[in-house]
């Protein structure tokens, strides 16, 4: 490339002297004797520069550095403990990223690199970057993600005792929550004694997003996606505390958490098995705590996607939750019930979607093509009552595998049945249901491999919540690994993980409180008006996407670097439920399924 070879020319007349002490960073001296070929100019470039990810590694991990494009062609890994070179490779060619258009980039890779240490990333003409190795990288963060589940729970105080420094005042009791005229509309609930006095009990609850609603259908795959922590790494969670109230019960703290939103969810109910669409006031609140919205909330609409997704998350509760304790005999039996009518229901209204009433402004969640959600449930139906006429409606309903999104959900009944046990299904379709979710996740290791910047996101990906595409395919690539134990979709999926902490081309680690430079400023209106400066820790920030629907300032227009760590930005920088459930997913995934290499 003649713009490496022009720059390479230019370095070579500097003297290394001249550079040592210009930069006054004695790591310039290479180890191992090698010329000092140094980048742009006499000053070295800003280790800040590097895309890498800004919280520890662990061990078995993808570990990946983004260089910019400078004439070095190698890099060393230094362990500061020995002071030498434990690894040295090659730089990659220098390339643009599609979706990040404007500067190039050369690759590091030492994911060989699977002992715990503290080491130094050196490069010729790059300021030295510490990062560690470590067993427990992730476990900080993974606590502090659940945890922000606890933080948005509606109708309750949070103390400090479990707060700290985030402690608030109890907001939105819901306990005398007002029909919308669309949620009456068709149902037999104006003569339910659920609704002699035209107001419907519906507290608990996690807020959905940076506003204070709550909504069925982002509920769904939210809670799902954290049901599935669970049920796949059931040792992890058994004794997993992550001081909450209900921490000292004797109940894994993940479905005590989990359980905050079923007994709302459960509220959601009419009495003929249909759905209210949502819980939200009319219009969005205020940059307020939760305690000073006093707007009045309505249950709003009714929907064939409602009915199915709460069918689906339902049934899946009911049998997580009946394994687990009897303590939730009676919940688990309550919820099966709920979650057929509510399925009986949807079959008899198959094509009712949401439509946004004039008077109302929150969230829309609309969808219009419904046999996603018709496979998803009856997966989950199929599962917790093996009842093969569930099944039968799976395979009628079956739709190609996608990205999992609140709107298209066709992945998760696949998900759930592969890891249900492979002898509850037909063995057709079982190898059918396993290969569609091969083929995809083969589809994302190649991404992987023709991306410069070693992640599989393509230009489709970097939509409005692109964080969470970014871990639901992290998930699918999980469920690879398990299906294959072929180690190239972890490390794939580990990739994406990275991605999220620093190794993408904004600078930014996308997890409030992890990272050297965390978004600050998310579209979250309790940590913005808590009077504390630090956001809630563990949330998962939207990411950048090029759609700039809100009007606020972007430093680009191209889909991976259009990101804004501010308020203003709700369509990069918010946060929500559905995006920080694949992050704990993936946590748990990644820290439980560590093999790792004892020295
Ligand atoms: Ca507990
Ligand atoms: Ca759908």
């Amino acid at each position: 490339m003649n713009h490496t070879n022009i720059r390479a020319i230019f370095v070579f007349t500097l003297s290394s002297q001249l550079v040592l002490s210009a930069c006054g960073n004695s790591s310039t001296n290479n180890i191992d004797g090698e010329s000092n070929i140094v980048g742009e100019s006499a000053a070295m470039i800003s280790s800040d520069r590097v895309a890498m990810s800004q919280v520890s590694f662990l061990p078995d991990s993808e570990k990946v550095a983004l260089i910019p494009d400078i004439p070095a062609t190698q890099f060393q890994i230094v362990s500061i403990a020995e002071g030498e070179v434990v690894f040295e490779g090659d730089l990659t060619e220098a390339k643009e990223w599609q979706v990040a258009k404007g500067e190039s980039y050369k690759v590091a890779d030492f994911s060989v690199l699977n002992s715990a240490g503290e080491l130094i990333l050196r490069i010729d003409g790059v300021e030295d970057k510490a990062f560690q190795i470590n067993q427990n990288a992730y476990d900080k963060l993974h606590d502090a993600s659940l945890k922000s589940f606890y933080f948005n729970r509606a109708s309750t105080e949070i103390t400090e005792e479990y707060g700290g420094a985030w402690a608030r005042a109890a907001g939105h009791l819901d306990e005398k929550v007002n029909y919308h005229v669309s949620a009456l509309k068709g149902s037999a609930d104006k003569d339910s004694s659920n609704n002699k006095d035209r107001w419907l009990i519906a507290s608990k609850g996690w807020y959905d997003a940076g506003d204070y609603g709550k909504y069925v259908v982002n509920s769904g795959i939210a809670t799902y996606t954290l049901l599935a922590a669970f049920q796949h790494h059931p040792n992890f969670y058994q004794n997993k505390n992550i001081s909450i109230p209900e921490s000292d019960n004797g109940l894994p703290d993940l479905l005590d958490e989990i359980s905050w939103n079923l007994e709302w969810l459960e509220k959601m109910q009419a009495d003929d098995g249909s759905v209210y669409h949502k819980l939200t006031t009319l219009k969005w609140p205020g940059k307020e705590m939760p305690h000073q919205d006093k707007r009045a909330r309505y249950v709003i609409g009714k929907s064939t996607s409602a009915a199915l997704d709460f069918a689906a998350v339902m049934a899946m509760a009911s049998r997580v939750y009946g394994q687990q304790s009897d303590a939730y005999l009676t919940k688990s039996q309550q919820w099966l019930k709920q979650a057929t009518s509510a399925y009986q229901w949807a079959k008899a209204n198959g094509d009712l979607p949401y439509v946004q009433p004039d008077d109302v402004k929150s969230g829309e969640y609309g969808d219009d093509f419904f046999h996603d959600e018709f496979s998803w449930a009856a997966a989950e139906l199929f599962l917790a009552t093996n009842d093969t006429k569930y099944l039968d409606d799976f395979t009628q309903n079956q739709q190609p595998f996608t990205v999992p999104s609140w709107q298209h959900v066709s992945a998760l009944g696949v998900i759930s049945l592969l890891a249900a046990e492979a002898n509850t299904l037909d063995e057709a379709l079982y190898q059918q249901l396993r290969k569609s979710l091969l083929e995809t996740a083969d589809i994302y290791v190649t991404q992987y491999r023709e991306s410069a910047f070693r992640v599989p996101m393509v230009a489709d990906d970097f939509v409005w919540g692109s964080n969470s595409a970014a871990l639901n395919k992290a998930i699918v690539l999980m469920q690879a690994y398990r299906l294959t134990d072929n180690a190239e979709y972890k490390t794939v999926a580990s990739s994406l993980m990275t991605y999220v902490l620093g190794k993408n081309p904004t600078g930014y680690s996308f997890v409030t409180g992890f990272g050297e430079k965390p978004a600050m400023l998310p579209h979250h209106r309790a940590s913005q008006s808590d009077g504390v400066s630090e956001p809630i820790p563990g949330m998962l920030v939207g990411g950048p996407q090029s759609g700039q629907q809100d009007g606020c300032d972007y430093p680009s227009d191209e889909p991976a670097l259009s990101y804004a760590d501010t308020w203003c930005s709700y369509s990069t920088n918010e946060v929500a439920i559905n995006w920080n459930a694949p992050l704990v997913y993936m946590l748990a995934a990644l820290i439980a399924d560590q093999k790792v290499s004892e020295e």
